[in-house]
């Protein structure tokens, strides 16, 4: 498993997986006990890979935790990696292990000759997720070598590219399209930043001479937000800013190019497989309206109604998608497998789209129950399933509620126990000591006495999605 910051040790750990036949296991570095059990588990993993600390938090200790735990079930050997200074024992250095051979030549022959074939599995990325907790995607050598080559042509990255990675390296949008791999693979150069905080960010594209960089919409915002309040700086070779991972406003794509200077590329992909792009030489409402097209001529899409029709152009629809590089279904996942692909290996990806005439799709929503978090994507699922474990709590929803600066945050709808007080901090308390990621705590707590049910009696998660909407608009206090 792979669960480092942002710096070298990443990429040389990543490629020296792929060249030795070793999987690794895409964690990402905010994920904590809970995320990390379930993957070591369902991976069936033998080692961990963390920096010694990371913004606070100390993972050394936590990846001690977790092979303790492995090793009790299992009783193989479990193996800890550390990146930085201080390294317990019991902790392999990771530096040193990334240092040159003695004998790079037999070293070459002996990988030569244990080669693992391009069909094999490369990476293992995980889902978004819309059930419980992230569901592994097995990606080939072939298909995500196609992915991260692919996306470098139509990114126009090439020998002369300098690449900046400032989201988490170990996603598939800053790993492979074109991303780390894919800058490589042409040979280019590859710059790596813990995070895309807009003063470093830009400095460092000024001193790297930067061309190419990929953000979600939120960073997008907020790099245009401290450009315009204390200018840009010298961001001349930035040519290409991409920008995924959920929709991109129009309002804002229109002031990329006249604040920036760069030209932007939209990317709607997916870790599953399929990537869209608006292509560079695009007419400028192509770029700045739509989500783009696919990459790869043999992509298939369709959009479907309810029944999984066929819906014509210009109408919603519900995106199915197979293709070259888009596994047919998750790692040992037959119950959701069942539900996420049909029967003739088309995956649901849940977004709904509308494909304008000239082909471009639009997102225009979804109708799978997931909260997207300024690209952060979490499970509502997930979020309930902590909630419940609560004493308080009868009923929880877990929905999407709009906000200008992340598109979306988690609101919880509760309704609690007969006499029993719940509050947000007693929530959120609870789910930081059971261990998970950050990003998924609930912002805002709706408390009430029922939740409104749809005609079969499920939860009306529309219905609270339009009743949060309402009450922000009102300006009700949180
Ligand atoms: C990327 O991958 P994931 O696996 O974290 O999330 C995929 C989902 C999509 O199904 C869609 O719901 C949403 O994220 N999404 C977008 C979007 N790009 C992704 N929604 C609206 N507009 C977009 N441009 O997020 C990802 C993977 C590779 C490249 C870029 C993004």
């Amino acid at each position: 498993m792979v669960q480092l910051g942002n710096g070298w040790e990443f990429v040389v750990l990543t490629h020296a997986c792929l060249r030795a036949g070793v999987v690794p296991v895409m964690a990402l570095p905010a994920h904590r006990r809970v995320e990390l059990a379930y993957l070591a588990r369902h991976s069936e993993a033998t080692a961990i890979a963390v920096p010694d600390r990371m913004r606070d938090f100390d993972h050394q200790h936590l990846a001690h935790e977790l092979a303790d735990d492995v090793r009790a079930v299992t009783g193989g050997p479990w193996h800890v990696l550390v990146a930085g200074s201080e390294i317990a024992p019991g902790s392999t250095d990771l530096r040193a292990l990334c240092g040159p051979g003695d004998d790079p030549a037999a070293d070459h022959a002996r990988l030569d000759a244990t080669a693992v074939g391009s069909r094999d599995v490369a990476v293992f990325l995980l889902s978004g997720g819309t059930t419980g907790l992230p569901k592994l995607i097995a990606r080939t050598h072939d298909d995500y070598a196609y992915n991260a080559r692919r996306s470098a042509e139509v990114a126009g990255v090439g020998p002369d590219a300098a690449y900046l990675v400032s989201l988490p390296a170990g996603h598939n949008f800053p790993l492979a399209c074109p991303g780390i791999l894919g800058t490589l693979l042409a040979g280019g150069r590859v710059v790596m930043l813990p995070s895309p905080e807009p003063v470093r960010a830009f400095a460092t594209i000024a001193a790297e001479g930067v061309t190419h960089t990929a953000v979600v919409p939120a960073v997008a915002g907020r790099w245009l937000d401290h450009a315009v309040e204390h200018g840009a700086g010298d961001l001349e070779t930035l040519r290409v800013l991409q920008v995924g991972g959920a929709r991109l406003a129009d309002e804002l794509a229109r002031r990329i190019k006249p604040v920036l200077g760069a030209d932007l590329q939209q990317v709607f992909g997916m870790a599953e497989g399929l990537l869209n792009f608006t292509r560079l030489d695009d007419p400028e409402e192509v770029v700045c309206t739509t989500q783009g097209r696919p990459m790869c001529p043999d992509d298939e899409v369709r959009l479907v109604d309810e029944s999984d029709h066929d819906v014509p152009d210009g109408e919603l629809g519900s995106l199915l998608t197979r293709g070259p590089y888009t596994p047919r279904g998750y790692y040992k996942a037959a119950e959701q497998n069942a539900r996420a692909f049909t029967a003739d290996g088309w995956y649901r990806s849940g977004d709904i789209c509308r494909r304008t005439a000239d082909g471009n799709l639009i997102v225009e929503g979804r109708d799978k129950d997931m909260i997207n978090r300024g690209g952060e994507k979490i499970s509502a699922e997930e979020v309930e399933n902590l909630v419940y474990q609560l004493p308080g709590v009868a009923q929880v929803a877990a929905v999407a509620m709009p906000d200008p600066d992340l598109g979306e945050r988690v609101c919880l709808y509760v309704v609690p126990r007969p006499g029993a007080t719940v509050t947000l901090d007693e929530i959120r308390g609870s789910m930081e000591r059971i261990g998970i990621a950050r990003f998924k705590l609930p912002e805002r707590l709706v408390l009430v006495d029922e939740l409104a049910a749809t005609k079969v009696g499920k939860i009306d998660k529309k219905a609270l999605r339009a009743d949060i909407a309402e009450r922000l608009d009102a300006g009700a206090p949180a």
